[in-house]
């Protein structure tokens, strides 16, 4: 049985922990205040026709003025945890050399503020926000980037590793390589499908790079932090089990998967990977001992799941209204031809098919490839169209969505799978990148005009979950 059954009382885990999650960039706002520099995601916001209504970082939920309301939001709804990005061009305007007091003082305040509600802070250190200077120079397909990340993560614990425990290095780093330097769908824009290859591995030596720093800061300190990464592992299916789409499956679970999983857990790139991407590139930007570096044993690993994706090898035999074939540019590096198709399944406002078995069998296949590593949910949840009435905000598809989701990820914890906590994506409706302020995934309502915050229906929802450890009667 893939998932619990719908209506049965489930109890999770003492001591997992419930949390909602954000970005830096897509909350903040005030992108010019205190002389934080511009990041990529400005100047992306900057470019015609690249996000969403022309949408930008501003204003966002203003919550670089307003933390205090939102820490105390996320204390009401009762969560221990609060997964939150650092945006490093506030702390570092070039992404080198000098340091603001004023971004390390934001952060600062953030932290006590949350450990102040008795809130666990879970800083991650990269949620796409490159600092511009950094693009100017080659962005992540320059090395240098991977040391500057590591000085910049350094900076951070130092200020911070009294008080942080949990600390994440990237998140989705798939996102920031292939959308960004293949697809050119994310900031920096760039379409070159070999700069997104040198962008993995720099992204990952970055990681392996900051874990090393943020440990060696801490040895002799009273409080040890446990250091992982956000990874968006997804389950690929084959939509047949023809040749063509076995081979469909097994590429894209290289390409999203495995060239992540695989350096970080086992030191090594995919050979199969190699081989489909050989006439792309020879991965001379690997050099000796980068994944030693890389492959250092993680504390945790986060998983951000959404929806899972069926994959095609070729467009025969199937309905055209069934599948999108990939514009000029695919994230799909050395495997072009591979289509995602639809199954037909309900979706969600961003058109994501909804199926909590993906989670499941994503857990599962973690659990089973990397034994003892233990999994966080860093993000789950959904955008839809919510009802807006006067006080109330009514999403019953979205409470709908991360009840399944919460009864798959109990199935895994009870089929043996090291899962330690569960974060709502996300706490606030927010800067959904290029789609900009249209899509909604809060499970917190912001009204953009006014900053006011209500509470939607399935935060409320959500917020029992949490202080009963569990959904619906005892089991
Ligand atoms: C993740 N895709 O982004 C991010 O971590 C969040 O910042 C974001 O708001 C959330 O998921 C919802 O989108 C993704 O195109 C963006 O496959 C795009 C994709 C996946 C994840």
């Amino acid at each position: 049985l893939a998932t619990d059954q719908e209506g049965a009382g489930i109890r999770f885990p003492e001591g997992f922990v419930w949390g909602a999650a954000t970005a830096s960039f897509q909350i903040e706002g005030a992108t010019t205040a205190d002389g934080r520099g511009p990041s990529i995601w400005d100047t992306f916001c900057a470019t015609p026709g690249k996000v969403n209504n022309g949408d930008t970082g501003d204003p966002a939920c203003d919550h670089y003025n307003r933390f205090r309301e939102d820490v105390a939001l996320v204390r009401d709804l009762g969560l221990g945890a609060y997964r939150f990005s650092i945006g490093w061009p506030r702390i570092q305007p070039d992404g080198k050399g000098q340091i603001l007091q004023a971004g390390l003082d934001f952060y600062d305040k953030l932290v006590d503020a949350l450990l102040e509600a008795g809130i666990e802070p879970w800083p991650t250190l990269y949620h796409w926000d490159l600092p511009q200077a950094l693009e100017d120079d080659g962005g992540w397909t320059n090395r240098d980037t991977s040391y500057r990340f590591a000085e910049y993560a350094g900076v951070m614990h130092k200020l911070l590793g009294d008080r942080v425990t949990n600390w994440s290095t990237l998140n989705e780093p798939w996102c920031s390589s292939f959308l960004g330097y293949a697809s050119g769908v994310h900031a920096p824009g760039r379409r070159e499908p070999a700069s997104a290859l040198a962008a993995v591995h720099h992204l990952l030596l970055g990681h392996g790079l900051a874990a090393a720093t943020i440990r060696e800061q801490a040895v002799g300190s009273a409080r040890k932090p446990l250091v992982g990464i956000v990874h968006n592992q997804t389950t690929i299916r084959p939509n047949t089990e023809s040749e063509a789409d076995l081979d469909a499956a097994r590429r894209m679970d290289a390409l999203r998967n495995r060239i992540f999983t695989e350096p970080l857990l086992n030191g090594t790139y995919p050979e199969d990977l190699r081989a489909d991407v050989a006439e792309i590139s020879d991965f001379g930007f690997v050099q000796e001992g980068d994944l030693e570096i890389i492959s250092a044993p993680l504390d945790m690993m986060g998983v951000n799941f959404y929806n899972p994706t069926w994959v095609a090898g070729s467009t025969d035999g199937l309905d055209p209204a069934d599948f999108d074939v990939e514009g000029e540019y695919s994230p799909s590096v050395g495997s072009e031809h591979v289509i995602t198709v639809r199954r037909g399944l309900p979706v969600t406002a961003m058109g994501w098919e909804i199926d909590s078995t993906g989670l499941y069998d994503t857990l599962a296949r973690l659990a089973t490839d990397y034994p003892g590593l233990s999994l966080y949910i860093t993000e789950n949840g959904a955008a839809f169209d919510d009802q807006v009435t006067g006080d109330a905000v009514h999403d019953e598809n979205r409470r709908a969505y991360l009840e399944s989701h919460l009864r798959a990820a109990h199935a895994a914890i009870e089929a043996g799978v090291p899962l330690k906590g569960y974060f709502a994506w996300s706490l606030l409706d927010n800067f959904e990148w290029a789609l900009g302020y249209d899509k909604r995934f809060g499970i917190v309502h912001v009204d953009y005009e006014t900053q006011r915050r209500t509470v939607k229906d399935s935060g409320r929802w959500y917020g029992r979950v949490v202080q009963e450890g569990g959904i619906g009667g005892a089991p």
